[in-house]
């Protein structure tokens, strides 16, 4: 839903190879009829354009920033230092250590500057959208009543569907 509506909520990742699980993010978001935007920005990579995003973020309307990384995960921290934007943490599934890196890295910050912290890959990210939807719903009707009725849909999916030998 990029492109028509100013964004409400920035999806952010540190390298394209993120964008297999921060898609599930931005579907969510999607979903929901939340305007966003998708940029990689990378801790390590390009700090300065890092700078400049999350200097940005809350002039250019920004409500909140998800933010995925794998590895030394430095990116979700970095940004909450330099936005009063909430900052929405995905750990990224590495393949060296199975995204235990990135969780760490992730929520493991020092008092004061916090980064709400998900689950390691594709729920994390889904999760992550679902929260900034949440988040939004406070003064946004139409997110509040899509994200009631997506709750209602999952709900009366399982019900339908409650004998797993089916
Ligand atoms: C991190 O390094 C990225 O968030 C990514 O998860 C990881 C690996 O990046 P690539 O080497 O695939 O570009 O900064």
């Amino acid at each position: 839903m990029s492109g028509e509506l100013p964004p409400l909520v920035g999806i952010v990742m540190g390298s394209r190879s993120d964008w297999e699980t921060m898609q599930h993010a931005a579907a969510k978001l999607d979903a929901l009829g939340v305007p966003h935007e998708v940029r990689v920005v990378s801790a390590h990579r390009t700090p300065d354009v890092l700078f400049e995003y999350a200097a940005t973020a809350k002039s250019r309307g920004l409500r909140a920033i998800i933010a995925g990384a794998g590895g030394a995960a430095h990116l979700p921290g970095m940004l909450a230092s330099k936005t009063a934007v909430p900052v929405l943490g995905v750990p990224v599934q590495s393949k060296a250590l199975n995204g235990m890196d990135s969780l760490l890295s992730i929520v493991q910050m020092p008092a004061g500057i916090p980064v709400a912290t998900f689950a390691i890959g594709n729920a994390g990210a889904a999760n992550a959208a679902l929260f900034a939807a949440a988040l939004l719903a406070n003064d946004q009707p139409a997110i509040g009543e899509a994200l009631d009725a997506f709750r209602t849909r999952q709900t009366n999916d399982v019900l339908a569907n409650d004998d797993p030998r089916k």
